[in-house]
């Protein structure tokens, strides 16, 4: 009768320990690998890159007066990019600056125009009011 007890009480534990709950944590960190490669392996995958910046280079503006009824300089040779700027100095009197492609408008004494020459060409231009004034925009 004790036995039977016993192994009842054993079997009790056994279920009650069994049922409990308790959650495990474990941490895992991975293994660190270092693998020296042969010489020779080395050598085929090096890989040398040579990098060649290019300065990037603004070309410097020019000025071009507008004055005595004519463009001064009236031919100017200016790399592709440059910004010509026209000044207008004539007092009393209005010019332009009049090409293909572009126009200043009415300018009177004060007055600038700016125009940037993106593509190599020959431009020439003139005042639409005042047509013997002529000028060349020579864009290299
Ligand atoms: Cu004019």
């Amino acid at each position: 009768m004790k036995k039977i007890l016993f192994i009842g009480l054993l079997l009790i534990i056994v279920l009650i320990s069994g049922c409990t709950y308790q959650p495990r944590t474990e941490t895992i960190s991975q293994p660190t690998v270092t693998k020296t490669l042969p010489t020779a392996m080395v050598t085929e995958i090096a890989v040398t890159i040579t990098v060649i910046a290019t300065p990037v280079s603004t070309p410097a503006p020019v000025l071009v007066q507008i004055k005595g009824f004519a463009y001064n300089p009236s031919t100017i040779t200016v790399p592709a990019g440059t910004t010509v700027t026209w000044a207008q100095m004539d007092s009393g009197v209005q010019h332009t600056v009049t090409g293909n492609g572009f126009d200043s408008g009415i300018l009177n004494a004060g007055d600038t125009f700016k125009w940037t020459f993106k593509k190599a060409g020959t431009f020439s231009y003139s005042c639409s009011t005042h047509t013997n004034m002529i000028g060349i925009v020579m864009v290299t």
